[in-house]
């Protein structure tokens, strides 16, 4: 029998003053001293009295762990979020009198338990404002604020990207049309970056209870995160840049994982497509005018009667006639799945019958919880048991076997109609089954500690069923509600925006957050989920949205049009033209999704990321530019901060040589230019100052982007579909770095876009370079290719952006090949041998 407990490690009416007698207070905040030689473990400390303990640990040199419990009641070492390896690693640390150090960071605790985390050099990281509070209400760690203190992350809450002078509760929650004051909202992802100074440290409360944070808005001077109940447990993930945080939270908690190519493509959506002949007719329409698509969205509508893992026979006639139909027009379908089961016993409903009948669902005073969404009563899987997830994951079987090429998990927050907190009751009941990895005994725990996680459950769940019925190819999920650690289930989606021009600028900050909260695949409805956009809203929507890791138009029930031929030619010719462009762009940003998969860096990313010294007092460039971001490494898109407006706006670019991607432009800037990379080496070494902004005034049609000097970018000739096999060379762009000294560097992956052969070496990699000589001479080296696929190009296109040449010929492995002049710069086609080759432009 299972035992219940309702907080395993709920705080205690207790102060954390373990060495001195008496509660500490910010007046006697006492500084480190010595600790008894009791207090030091290997892997760092533990402090006990006779009713707490703080233990920290390093983890590895740069990642720290840091817990407090009763002593009664030591917190299971268990997690949802992090992975089991990363949890348990440690290394072996130095001790010192007050602390102990690591070859990254000292730690410095008081007597009273604050903790001071330094660099070696002495600089001052992060220190703890207070005590933490422990009572019975919860706990409350409170940390040191500066002035120029910035903070990043917690997944998709609205608002700026800067989140200093804010406070956001963690709750997943579903939220029909949220605003920037929103929250909560859908996703609980208790993890944020802080930097101040140029150095970052990561932060992720690994609690799954309702969460607190606060970046300065109660107490400028403090920011604090909190919770009622649960573990303290957090960790301390040091940089000192960004990317190395990131990089370190993907080892902690997993990197989103490779999707398949085809979710790269433009999706179309609405709520719903139906009847069948709708869904069709808008798949002919998109390759009647030549809208390149890779998805078409099946909403609620196809099922019956709104039942999970049906489809209505009367609107939706020969199921798998239709996804066979789609596929051959090279269209995936992608088709929701809502995790409530219809409360329908007798019924000859599978998914109920199945799970009554082996106990799957979650309970409240002892019988199966029953609560009103799509189909009315409903009832709801108990994910946190490995059984339920197993038995979950058959369900999709008969849709795989149709032919289904992905699933959508709505409504997990879990989404109640019932009550007005819109999600179930906090005395439901759920089972923990206790697997190995999470490391958390078997045991029941009401819904105040599951509700966060339950989203991410509902989509492992999903992923897992993908992944036994189709052990070889790479699943996709989408979900909406999720917490830490579920980018390695699901791609998400930021949920019900509106169709306005608001929602088109907040998209842009919910999604680089995403980003740096882990999830490297992410989208908005593009054209706004409720209400209708104007023509020119839609139009800038598809435009920005083809910049954006996921880019599917989706729209709600009763509004107008949204697909892109909705406005007549014009604008459908703009909207084709951006779309268009994210296909050709398709092998770079799937060499973007690659690197994500294995380093967690994602493919959206703010400015800071990339340029963590762009500017003169290290301010985050992004908090002077709010509608500009990375796509990929080497894109710089510049959307106006305030998109309705009309008027001119400022493009604020990192230090360095830039050109613009349309033109193919060397912009023309008088001041000092600094390497890219010299400036993110070493930025008091090049002198840098910060440049003023370029003045852009965009027509409807025009999206500023721009590349840096030295980057490579991978494109490809135009597809209807990732099905279809491209037709021509793959081009090469090289934008000449700006000096001898500038390195000039890109990356190619590519493998079969649906499996997981790359695992077992069908992939080719290629680290691409290239140099500029005194002479003026542009080089290009193709190295040998890493991983034994073959492509579907034979001929490399490379096209010199920046460049002039002084002879009409370029040379490759010493044999001559004519130029040719593009819209961009020049260009010469060679064949790709497979084998190394040196191009040299004269
Ligand atoms: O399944 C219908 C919708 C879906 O289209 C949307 O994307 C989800 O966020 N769903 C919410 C439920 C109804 C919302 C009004």
């Amino acid at each position: 029998m299972l035992a219940l407990r309702l907080a395993p490690t709920r705080p205690r009416s207790l102060s954390v003053c373990v060495l001195c007698a008496t509660l500490a207070s910010p007046l006697f905040a006492q500084a480190p001293a010595a600790l008894p030689s009791s207090a030091h473990t290997p892997t760092g400390l533990q402090l006990s009295d006779s009713t707490l303990t703080l233990r920290v640990d390093a983890l590895r040199s740069d990642v720290l762990r840091v817990r407090l419990y009763p002593n009664n009641h030591p917190a299971e070492d268990a997690s949802w979020a992090v992975l089991p390896a990363s949890r348990t690693a440690s290394i072996a640390v130095t001790p010192e009198p007050a602390g102990f150090s690591t070859a990254d960071l000292r730690v410095a605790v008081a007597p009273d338990l604050r903790l001071t985390i330094s660099d070696l050099a002495g600089h001052v990281l992060q220190s703890d404002a207070l005590p933490i509070s422990w009572t019975p209400q919860g706990f409350t760690v409170t940390k040191t604020k500066s002035d120029v203190d910035h903070f990043f992350g917690l997944g998709d809450k609205p608002g700026p990207l800067d989140r200093a002078g804010e406070a956001f509760t963690m709750w997943n929650s579903d939220s029909f049309g949220f605003q920037e004051s929103t929250d909560p909202i859908y996703k609980s992802i208790p993890f944020f970056l802080e930097m101040h100074d140029s150095r970052t440290l990561g932060i992720l409360l690994d609690n799954t209870y309702r969460t607190f944070f606060d970046f300065g808005r109660k107490n400028t001077a403090q920011y604090t995160f909190s919770a009622p109940a649960g573990p303290l447990d957090y960790y301390i993930l040091y940089g000192p840049e960004p990317k190395h945080v990131i990089e370190t939270y993907a080892w902690l908690t997993g990197p989103t994982p490779l999707p398949p190519l085809w979710s790269l493509g433009y999706q179309q959506s609405r709520y719903s497509y139906t009847p069948r002949s709708e869904v069709e007719d808008v798949a002919a329409h998109l390759r009647r005018d030549k809208i390149p698509a890779d998805g078409i969205w099946l909403d609620i509508d196809y099922q019956y009667k709104y039942r999970p893992f049906t489809v209505d026979p009367v609107t939706f006639p020969d199921f798998p006639g239709l996804i066979h139909n789609l596929a051959a027009q090279h269209f995936h379908a992608i088709l929701i799945a809502d995790l409530h089961i219809a409360d329908a016993p007798n019924q000859n409903y599978p998914a109920y019958d199945s799970g009554v009948a082996t106990d799957q669902f979650v309970k409240q005073n002892g019988k199966t919880y029953v609560g009103d969404v799509w189909p009315g009563p409903s009832v709801f899987p108990d994910f946190t048991r490995a059984t339920t997830r197993t038995w979950f994951a058959s369900l999709y079987k008969d849709f795989v076997n149709d032919g289904a090429a992905g699933f959508w998990d709505d409504m997990n927050e879990p989404a109640v109609f019932t009550y007005p907190s819109k999600t179930m009751p906090d005395d439901v009941v759920h089972r923990i089954s206790g697997e190995e990895a999470e490391g958390f005994a078997p045991r029941l725990a009401f819904h105040t500690e599951i509700h966060n996680i339950y989203g991410m459950e509902n989509s492992r769940a999903t992923q897992e069923g993908l992944l036994t019925l189709q052990p070889n190819l790479r699943p996709f999920v989408l979900t909406r509600a999720t917490y830490a650690g579920g980018q390695r289930y699901a791609a998400t989606w930021t949920g019900d925006n509106l169709a306005t021009w608001n929602h088109l600028r907040m998209t842009t900050p919910q999604l680089l957050n995403l980003g740096l909260s882990g999830f490297s695949l992410s989208g908005a409805d593009v054209g706004g989920f409720g209400g209708s956009p104007s023509p020119d809203l839609l139009t800038r929507w598809l435009m920005l949205a083809a910049f954006q890791p996921i880019d599917r138009d989706h729209a709600a029930k009763g509004t107008r049009p949204h697909e892109p031929w909705a406005d007549g030619p014009e604008q459908e010719t703009i909207r084709r033209h951006y779309i268009e462009e994210r296909y050709r762009l398709l092998p770079y940003l799937y060499t973007t999704a690659e690197e994500t998969s294995r380093n967690g860096i994602p493919i959206i990313r703010p400015l800071f990321l990339e340029a963590p010294h762009a500017t003169a007092d290290d301010h985050p460039l992004d908090n002077d530019a709010p509608g500009e971001f990375f796509f990929g490494p080497s894109l710089l898109v510049a959307a106006s901060p305030l998109p309705d407006d009309v008027a001119p706006y400022e493009v604020h670019l990192p230090p360095g040589v830039w050109y613009d991607y349309w033109t193919g432009a060397r912009l023309d800037r008088r001041e000092t230019l600094i390497s890219r990379d010299l400036e993110l080496r070493n930025p008091t070494a090049t002198g840098k100052s910060q440049l003023p902004p370029l003045m852009v005034h965009p027509a409807l049609g025009d999206l500023p982007v721009y590349v840096h000097a030295g980057a490579i970018i991978p494109m490809q000739p135009l597809v209807q579909s990732t099905e279809e096999k491209p037709n021509g060379p793959l081009t090469l762009r090289v934008y000449a770095p700006a000096d001898t000294s500038t390195p000039c560097t890109g990356d190619l992956y590519t493998d079969d876009g649906a499996t997981f052969d790359f695992r077992h070496g069908a992939y080719l990699r290629l680290h691409l370079t290239c140099t500029i000589s005194v002479d003026g001479a542009l080089t290009l080296n193709i190295p040998a290719r890493e991983g034994d696929f073959h492509p579907w190009w034979t001929q490399f296109r490379i096209e010199a952006i920046g460049f002039t040449p002084h002879t009409a010929q370029a040379s490759t492995n010493g044999h001559t090949t004519p130029l040719d002049h593009t819209d961009v710069g020049y260009a010469v086609t060679v064949p790709d041998t497979g084998r190394p080759q040196t191009i040299v432009l004269h």
